[in-house]
């Protein structure tokens, strides 16, 4: 489980060559292809494509802009033959918040083309496009995304937003970036001759350093990222972009700088954030959440704060869904992320639960089980964990190694840099090698399709468990002149109930409504079914033609209505998240 829990830390690998594929002036056709990632130009291409080959099922929405004035788009995928979109039980996905995390885009943009090329032609997808509407946002980090993809980086950096920040505190706003040394794209890492230092040739693959043991002869002293002191402040690379983290400056739980680096000087202080917010909060029939982000293969689920805790009922629901994800996609975990993983404030799932009150999961994208590089028999001898030595990336050597062997015979040696001679303004002669900006936590081209495909699949199982509610007006009885007893049971066939207990024990909005009218009736009591075969029934003091009430997943609530008069009573269920239901019915 340690492995898991550094997921920033795990590594994933790629193909270099693969990225500048599919330039901004290339046509975007549908269907899409996944065989490279896309740019923030393509995303967009994209997005317009899809809206463009499906009039009918799409509506391209501007959410807003970011900080450097870049669009952030909206796919929303509704049927209006099949309803209005409020009036359907939302289901929302967005991916790519941290900028370096790109892969995430591409999850939603497979849902995206699958569901829409797929409607009309498969059964269960119909079906699922027809009862639901879907707001996917590709690319939330839309600077950051850019910047990637256009700069030299890291696989773990620029992720945050584009908010001129002064991180260490000099006066100065984002004065000293990491620099491209050797001028390959990449952000590499510095190391230097000194018999006084922490490191050794790995005597296993020399390109590799271990720590040494007490008492052992140093080899190596990391420099840390390839960089020069830009600002002469006798520190490298202190204040580069932001930092202020997207996922971190969201209005629930959020805390300061000196709780929760990253969070931003307020909540929503981000443009696009913000942005996101206001658009969320205009669909309130959003039941589902998916957020995607790289890497160590997870499912998550809150709380992301120990003080913090869901009702058990929700837990169930969320226990059903992330199970089945956890099948949909071998090796990924189903985890609680302030447990399994570590705290948080201020993030954008735990908005959306305990602000909307939809169900959340982050996705956590990895290729955990196609990455490794091991006969059966090597796979069966797997060192234990508390053996592993730790190297300067906090893996264990064996990890490294065999990523390496992965990138040797999987991608020609091309995820991992030579250490290479270099004169350093301040450091003297010094060495630049190690992973590049698209090894480590992305997949290589070729293993995308699977990661998109199972990731939009465990969408697609919690799209398919939106409420799904049918009204049965099972008793209509004459009780005397004038006079009837209505019994109505609502049904729910799916997994998430119509409101989420965690709303529920906080009020976040109302419940769903039942409403009996006519023109010609008067209800003189209703409430809720206890028990059908003995008659009993808890009425609502006042209001009794209007029920407040929920449907459980999996579940069914009945209601009974004493009517008096004659002619049309029109019963209608109406749910934020169950959608709308109207029956009309003749008393005479
Ligand atoms: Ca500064
Ligand atoms: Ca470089
Ligand atoms: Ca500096
Ligand atoms: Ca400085
Ligand atoms: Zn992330």
């Amino acid at each position: 489980m340690k492995k898991i829990v550094c997921s920033s830390l795990i590594l994933l690998l790629s193909l270099a060559a693969s990225v500048n594929a599919g330039a901004a002036d290339q046509k975007i056709a549908v269907p899409l292809t996944f065989d490279a990632y896309y740019s923030y130009e393509d995303v967009v291409n994209a997005v317009k494509a899809l809206n463009k080959a499906f009039p009918k099922l799409t509506k391209l929405d501007l959410v807003g802009k970011s900080e450097e004035n870049r669009a952030i788009y909206c796919l929303t995928v509704n049927n209006p033959a099949t309803g209005n979109e409020l009036d359907k039980p939302g289901v929302y996905v967005d991916g790519n918040i941290h900028g370096n995390e790109i892969q995430a885009t591409e999850v939603c943009l497979y849902f995206l083309n699958y569901i829409l090329t797929k409607y009309g032609e498969n059964e269960r997808v119909t079906e699922l496009v027809d009862k639901n509407c879907f707001y996917v946002i590709p690319t939330v980090n839309v600077d950051g995304r850019y910047h990637f993809f256009n700069d030299a980086n890291t696989s773990s950096s620029n992720r945050g937003l584009r908010r001129p920040k002064d991180d260490d505190r000099d006066g100065l706003v984002d004065e000293d970036f990491p620099d491209d040394l050797d001028g390959d794209g990449n952000i590499c890492m510095m190391r230097k001759k000194d018999p006084l230092g922490a490191y050794k040739t790995d005597p296993e693959d020399p390109r590799l350093m271990v720590r040494i043991k007490p008492g052992e002869k140093g080899e190596w002293t990391l420099l840390g990222q390839e960089g020069i002191d830009n600002d002469g402040d006798g520190q490298i690379n202190e204040d580069s972009e932001g930092y202020v983290d997207p996922n971190r400056n969201w209005g629930f739980d959020w805390m300061p700088e000196y709780v929760q680096s990253g969070a931003g000087d307020y909540p929503f202080s981000g443009e696009g954030i913000k942005a996101i917010a206001s658009f969320v909060r205009k669909r309130p029939n959003i039941c589902v959440a998916w957020a995607f982000h790289n890497s160590g293969g997870m499912y998550l689920r809150g709380p992301s704060v120990k003080k913090l805790t869901y009702p058990p009922q929700d837990i169930q629901t969320y226990d059903y869904l992330g199970e089945q994800a956890e099948r949909i996609t071998p090796g990924y975990h189903y985890l609680v992320s302030w447990k399994d993983l570590y705290t948080t404030y201020g993030d954008f799932i735990e908005w959306m639960v305990c602000c909307n009150g939809a169900y959340g999961f982050v996705g956590e994208l990895f290729q955990s089980s196609t990455e490794t590089f091991k006969t059966r028999k090597e796979e069966e001898k797997v060192k234990p964990e508390t053996e592993a030595e730790e190297n300067f990336f906090q893996e264990s050597n064996e990890v490294e190694r065999e990523r390496l062997k992965f990138s040797d015979h999987l991608a020609q040696g091309e995820l991992y840099k030579s250490w290479t001679a270099y004169n350093h303004p301040t450091y003297g002669d010094i060495e630049i090698g190690g992973w590049v900006k698209l090894s480590s936590r992305l997949p290589a081209p070729f293993m995308l399709k699977d990661l998109v495909h199972r990731n939009a699949m465990a969408v697609l199982f919690s799209a398919q468990n939106t409420p799904e509610v049918n009204m049965d007006i099972f008793e209509v009885k004459k009780l005397e002149n004038d006079l009837y007893r209505l019994r109505v049971r609502l049904t729910n066939a799916k997994a998430i109930p119509t409101m989420s207990y965690y709303a529920q024990q906080h009020k976040l909005y109302p419940k769903d409504f039942l409403l009996i009218s006519g023109n010609n009736i008067k209800v003189l009591a209703g409430g809720k079914l206890q028990n059908k075969y003995t008659d009993t029934a808890s009425y609502k003091e006042h209001k009794p033609e209007l029920q407040l009430l929920f449907v459980p997943g999996f579940g069914s609530v009945e209601y009974q209505f004493l009517v008096s008069g004659k002619g049309s009573v029109e019963i209608k269920y109406d749910s934020r998240h169950g959608g709308k239901v109207t029956k009309t019915l003749q008393l005479k």
